[in-house]
């Protein structure tokens, strides 16, 4: 397949074919032998984190792509039958290989990573100690995490947010009778994370949790290597860079300064001058934010405008009536 940067003619919900030649990747050729994949397309969310891995390991690996916006904001995209096909959790990202489909971004990651040529990212003799890596990435409840980092009218709208949810969901639930285990899985994981915004002590013990993980990290990296598994970039690097991405943006920024954590500051600093930083961290542009929240907001105004004034005539009315 060409690297090229751009594709002619594309639905408007598709990305442009993304590739990025960091590794020195061969085409999209099977390291493992089988047939060469002729079709990647990635379902994904330009700031979910887990997207945000799997396009790190799409760039580490040179590997071209296509890619289909899921819009996990207030539509819930995620919840419609369509996608409940190909991912029954209702979460991206969703990678398909020739229409094969793959679920959950640590799957996602080592299958890039042993079907693709390129640079190895799980070195055989380095196997085990990477994936105790990406294993302890992945056991860091990282969404629990960011919700509790949530504070004030933000914290506040995102509750509201799951309440509203939860409303679609059982709206889905009569529509797609069908469907009614996946939607029921999701209820009780929406009911899940309530639960933990009632409950202050759980909150304290997963902000302990990532700062004693940050801890682990620094201990291990002032072992003097350039990274987590020796010298050479692992997947379990890879792993982490979205991690410590995201938790220096929600409040996590000083436990990971040079002075406090001066190996860990110096490690985040070699992954961030890796051209894969780029094309992982994606910020949603003016009109994709217009798209995905723009409908949510303006109905909810006019909600308020319309309750605002409604109230204001009846006062009036009932002041008239009166006299
Ligand atoms: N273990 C899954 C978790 C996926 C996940 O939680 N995705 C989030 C975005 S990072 C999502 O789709 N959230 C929307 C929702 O839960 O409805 C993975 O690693 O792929």
């Amino acid at each position: 397949m060409p690297a090229s940067a751009d594709s002619a003619s594309l639905a408007p919900d598709e990305d442009k074919v993304r590739v990025l030649r960091v590794a020195d990747a061969g085409e999209t050729e099977h390291a493992s032998g089988r047939q060469p994949v002729k079709h990647v397309r990635l379902h994904h969310f330009p700031t979910s984190l887990c997207s945000q891995k799997v396009r790190l390991a799409l760039a580490e690996k040179g590997v071209e792509w296509h890619g289909t916006i899921v819009n996990i904001g207030p539509a819930h995209e995620q919840l419609q039958p369509w996608y409940a096909k190909l991912n029954p959790r209702l979460v991206v990202p969703t990678l398909e290989l020739d229409g094969e489909i793959l679920t959950d971004s640590r799957r996602i990651v080592v299958e890039l990573d042993a079907r693709f040529a390129g640079a190895a990212l799980v070195p055989d003799e380095q196997r085990d100690e990477v994936m105790h890596w990406v294993d302890a990435q992945d056991r860091l409840p990282m969404r629990e995490l960011e919700l509790v980092q949530k504070k004030g009218l933000v914290r506040w709208l995102h509750g509201w947010g799951l309440d509203k949810k939860r409303k679609q969901i059982r709206k889905l639930t009569k529509k797609y009778p069908e469907l009614a285990e996946v939607y029921a899985r999701k209820l009780a994981d929406i009911d899940q994370l309530r639960e933990l915004m009632r409950s202050p002590a759980r909150e304290r013990e997963l902000v302990d949790e990532a700062e004693a993980l940050l801890d682990g990290l620094e201990q291990h990296l002032s072992l003097g290597t350039r990274y987590l598994v020796g010298d050479g970039y692992t997947l379990a690097d890879l792993a982490w860079t979205p991690v410590i991405a995201r938790l220096e943006q929600i409040g996590f920024a000083r436990s990971m300064a040079a002075h406090r954590r001066p190996h860990l500051a110096a490690w985040y600093a070699r992954l961030r001058e890796r051209p894969s930083f780029g094309a992982m961290i994606r910020r949603l542009t003016v009109s994709q934010a217009l798209r995905f929240y723009g409908p949510f907001v303006l109905k909810t105004f006019l909600l308020v405008w319309v309750l605002k004034w409604a109230i204001v005539l009846g006062l009036g009315y009932a002041i008239a009536a009166l006299r």
